[in-house]
């Protein structure tokens, strides 16, 4: 399986434009975009072969008012799992969500309306999240009985620490818009998320593609490490991304003073 057209999927669309930019599409606005077993095994799929299929930046995105309700709460009722069954349930998301935040292809969510439990989980594993004034973030686990599974413990308490996690998970709270923004749980506020979205897509995919597989594995590998043997991956990592034959005609443009300066945003 190498070819994206050949994808058999269930709930989630996803088309490549001419820019190599991929539009995965959470497709199950009837329900919310919930999570079921078959949308986890299409994420699995899809982010499995995007970083194969010469993609060099994804947005994700959903139909509907909402971008993902989270766990099929239905779908889970109604299998009335067991402690194992679930535990490998909870082992496809990972599977899936490592497949986006250790790809090597930057993923850009273009979020709306509820971002919740799983739907946070899914957000929390791209690499740039832009919300706007309507977007609400949750954690209702608790109000449902029930765990996160989906990785949040780890990427979701990354984003807000921990104690905001906790209390997110106990009382049900629900922060919104900006004030999400500024806690952490998305980079940008914007009018219009999916063209903000884009636009990120295309300002990443303009980098060298080892740049940003560096960019968007590496980092997230060694916050699993201890400080000196992530040290020493980075001294790997930038030896080999930072003698790319990309990047010499980069530098010979800032050397000759072609290249555009940094500047600050205003002024
Ligand atoms: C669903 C789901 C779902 C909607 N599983 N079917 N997640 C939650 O606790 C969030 C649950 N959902 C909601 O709170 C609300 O549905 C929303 C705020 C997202 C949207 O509200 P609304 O008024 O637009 O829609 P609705 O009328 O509640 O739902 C519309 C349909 O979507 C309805 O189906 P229908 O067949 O009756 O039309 C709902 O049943 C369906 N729907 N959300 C299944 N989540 C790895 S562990 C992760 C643990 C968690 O994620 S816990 C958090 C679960």
């Amino acid at each position: 399986m190498s070819r994206i057209e050949d994808l058999s999927l269930n709930h989630i669309t996803v088309t490549v434009d001419e820019d190599a930019i991929a539009t995965v599409t959470l497709d199950r606005a009837d329900k919310r975009n919930a999570l079921n077993a078959a949308s986890v095994e299409d994420l699995i799929a899809i982010f499995s072969l995007l970083p194969r299929a010469g993609v060099r930046a994804a947005v994700l995105r959903a139909e509907g008012p909402h971008f993902c309700a989270g766990l099929d709460l239905v779908e889970h009722h109604a299998e009335d799992r067991r402690p194992e069954d679930f535990m490998h349930i909870c082992l496809r998301w990972h599977e899936a969500f490592n497949k986006m935040e250790y790809g090597g292809v930057p993923v850009i969510a273009a979020l709306k309306g509820a971002v919740v439990g799983g739907g946070l989980e899914l957000a929390s594993a791209a690499h740039v999240r832009v919300a706007d004034a309507g977007t609400y973030f949750a954690l209702p686990e608790g109000q449902r009985g029930l765990f996160t599974g989906g990785g949040a413990t780890i990427r979701v308490a990354d984003l807000v620490g921990k104690a905001r996690m906790i209390d997110m998970m106990l009382t049900g709270r629900v922060y919104q818009g900006q004030e999400a923004v500024d806690l952490g749980l998305a980079q940008y506020l914007a009018d219009d998320t999916e063209a903000k979205a884009y636009e990120i897509a295309r300002a990443a995919a303009s980098n060298p593609p080892l740049s940003n597989f560096a960019i968007c594995s590496a980092i997230s590998h060694m916050q699993n490490m201890s400080a000196l043997d992530a040290a020493y991956a980075e001294s790997v990592v930038a030896g080999i991304v930072n003698t790319q034959p990309d990047s010499r005609g980069r530098l010979a443009a800032f050397a000759d003073k072609s290249a555009a300066r940094v500047r600050p945003t205003s002024g």
